[in-house]
């Protein structure tokens, strides 16, 4: 089995591995031409690790993704908002598995990435370090989080590896409608009352930044950003991302009647674009080290789901063993 450090720490600068020049160069061609690399082709050792560390990060911000909304479940003000949020988790959880599953074609098991997750190892977004105080939470986070989410997954849908690009053809389409969900919720919260229009733009107060910092550091803080765009793992950088989701948001905030909470927000006639504030990366950088504020929560749950599920994964493996056993005995 293939193995790796599955904290995200590389184990040897890229320039350090030596790969055959002229299969390297073939690789690249194959690339540049916009194939699809499928698992069983020649790929570069750091083509494959990048592969392993973006897309098991990714499948773990599934599965804790799924956290912060769960809080929410039993909560939801009525059956059909309660209907539409057991869905969305639902499908959380699903992007999480096709995503796994993309991974372990790269040589990776499960039960290696399971361990980086629980151990603390492996990254997972920073968004969801955060805490789901109100029903507005529930709102912004489809509104933002998932509109974030599409605005970095829809160009990875053409990323150069095949069972990636696969993936995240179905998870798009389903994080396009847990995002209009979200933004429906803020829309009835902004035209509500007096307190559930304080509700939704306390909400947009507090996830307006993280939302911002998912999609990573500056691009001159990136150290994986221009190795990733050359083989198209990457389809954009993580500051032309950050740029259309403030674009494509900023508007969408304006029309339900709240402010984002960022005094530098202005159209830029020149840029085409608009201008905003500097993300405070002090508190991107501690919520990665895992000083999020509900961080070890989170870890606390993801390890006592894996405990509670070791019955299950023993009565599965007992029956495969039998169902072997019998197909034998049948021969
Ligand atoms: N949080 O050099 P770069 C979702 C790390 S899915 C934590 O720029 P890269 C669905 C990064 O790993 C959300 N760590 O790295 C949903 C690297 O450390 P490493 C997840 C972060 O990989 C919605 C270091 O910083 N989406 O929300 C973060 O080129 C609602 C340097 O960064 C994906 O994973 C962060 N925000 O670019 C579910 C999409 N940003 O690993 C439930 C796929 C950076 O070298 C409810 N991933 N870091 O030790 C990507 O596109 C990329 O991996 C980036 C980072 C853009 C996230």
């Amino acid at each position: 089995m293939y193995t790796t450090d599955l904290s995200g720490k590389k184990a040897k600068p890229e320039a350090a591995i030596t790969e055959n020049p002229a299969k390297l160069a073939a690789f690249e061609a194959r690339v540049a031409a916009d194939e699809f690399i499928e698992p069983k082709d020649w790929m570069p050792e750091a083509y494959r690790k990048t592969l392993i560390r973006q897309i098991s990060q990714h499948a773990h911000s599934e599965i804790v993704g799924m956290l912060p909304e769960g809080n929410w479940i039993t909560r939801a003000p009525n059956l059909r908002r309660k209907a539409i949020l057991l869905a969305k988790v639902q499908d959380e959880a699903g992007h999480g598995l096709y995503l796994y599953c993309a991974a372990e074609t790269l040589g990776v098991s499960r039960d290696e990435m399971t361990e980086a997750l629980l151990s603390g190892k492996a990254k997972y977004s920073t968004i969801f370090n955060y805490p789901t105080l109100t029903w507005a939470d529930i709102g912004a986070i489809g509104w933002l989080v998932d509109g974030a989410a599409i605005m970095n997954q829809v160009p990875l849908q053409r990323t150069s590896y095949g069972p990636y690009a696969r993936a995240m053809v179905r998870i798009c389409k389903e994080e396009s409608f847990h995002q209009r969900q979200g933004y429906e919720i803020m829309m009835h919260l902004a035209a509500g009352t007096d307190a559930q229009k304080r509700m939704a733009q306390d909400a947009l107060d507090r996830w307006w930044w993280p939302s911002l910092m998912m999609f990573g550091p500056p691009d001159d803080k990136s150290p994986n950003t221009e190795q990733s765009m050359r083989w198209r793992i990457k389809r954009d950088t993580n500051d032309e991302l950050r740029q259309k989701f403030v674009d494509i948001t900023a508007p969408q905030a304006e029309a339900i009647g709240l402010s984002v909470p960022d005094p530098a927000l202005k159209w830029n006639e020149t840029r085409g674009a608009y201008d905003f504030g500097d993300v405070d990366w002090e508190e991107f950088y501690a919520v990665v080290r895992g000083e999020g504020p509900v961080a070890k929560e989170r870890n606390q749950a993801r390890v006592k789901a894996w405990e509670n599920g070791a019955w299950v994964r023993e009565a599965a493996r007992v029956h495969a063993e039998k169902r072997a056993n019998a197909k034998i005995a049948a021969e």
